[in-house]
């Protein structure tokens, strides 16, 4: 089927196209599209505002859309950022400030207590209505610095245990196999069965 991946996040673009490619599906960006829009994210909670995000963009392009809501939950701040982690330092998508402002955070709690997990929800949305969400977790822990120059946003300082580096540090490949979004979308295959 021909989807819309409804996200501005390039990073995220080119993780969901690999999945959704390798699937079988046709993926159409925004800008492929020629959709711009910025709709807001006003839901509690990752499920909520993929569906929020799902829906705008089903509406714009008239074609089942998919898109994804994710985040860092990291155990010693409560769960923080969570849906907050595009913004967590002010403006909105800035991954350097926001990485230096999570280490910075975190710059008294020992190696053993630094655990956190990535959270994905990503809401597929039909032009009828129908809509599904799923949801994907990778566990790891928060670095003390910077690490690999792969993926996107807090990638190089969230590090995976199967491997023992930071996610910055996995092919596309070795990432989409653990990530809380090749999860989802995983699941969500499973779902459309
Ligand atoms: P769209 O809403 O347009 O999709 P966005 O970047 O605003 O793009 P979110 O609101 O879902 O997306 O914010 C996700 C935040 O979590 C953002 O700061 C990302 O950098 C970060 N994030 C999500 N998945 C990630 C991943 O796989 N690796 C690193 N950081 C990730």
């Amino acid at each position: 089927m021909i989807v819309c991946a409804a996200t501005n996040n390039a990073g995220k673009l080119r993780e969901l196209r690999r999945i959704l490619t390798r699937c079988g599906h046709t993926v159409k960006s925004l800008r492929e599209l020629g959709v711009t829009l910025d709709p807001e994210e006003t839901g509690a909670t990752f499920a909520e505002n993929a569906a929020l995000k799902a829906a705008a963009f089903c509406r714009a392009t008239g074609l089942p859309t998919v898109a994804d809501d994710s985040g860092l939950c990291v155990d010693a701040l409560d769960g923080a950022p969570g849906v907050f982690s595009a913004r967590y330092a002010g403006e909105h998508g800035n991954d350097d400030a926001n990485n230096r402002k999570l280490l910075a955070a975190l710059a008294d709690v020992p190696e053993g207590a630094r655990g956190a997990k990535f959270v994905s929800a990503v809401c597929l949305m039909l032009p009828g209505g129908r809509s599904l969400t799923v949801t994907g977790e990778c566990p790891g822990a928060v670095g003390t610095a910077l690490r690999g120059d792969n993926g996107f946003g807090y990638d190089p300082i969230f590090f995976v245990f199967e491997y023992g580096c930071s996610t910055a540090q996995l092919t596309m490949e070795q990432k989409n196999e653990l990530s809380h979004r090749g999860k989802a979308l995983r699941a969500m295959k499973e779902e459309l069965k």
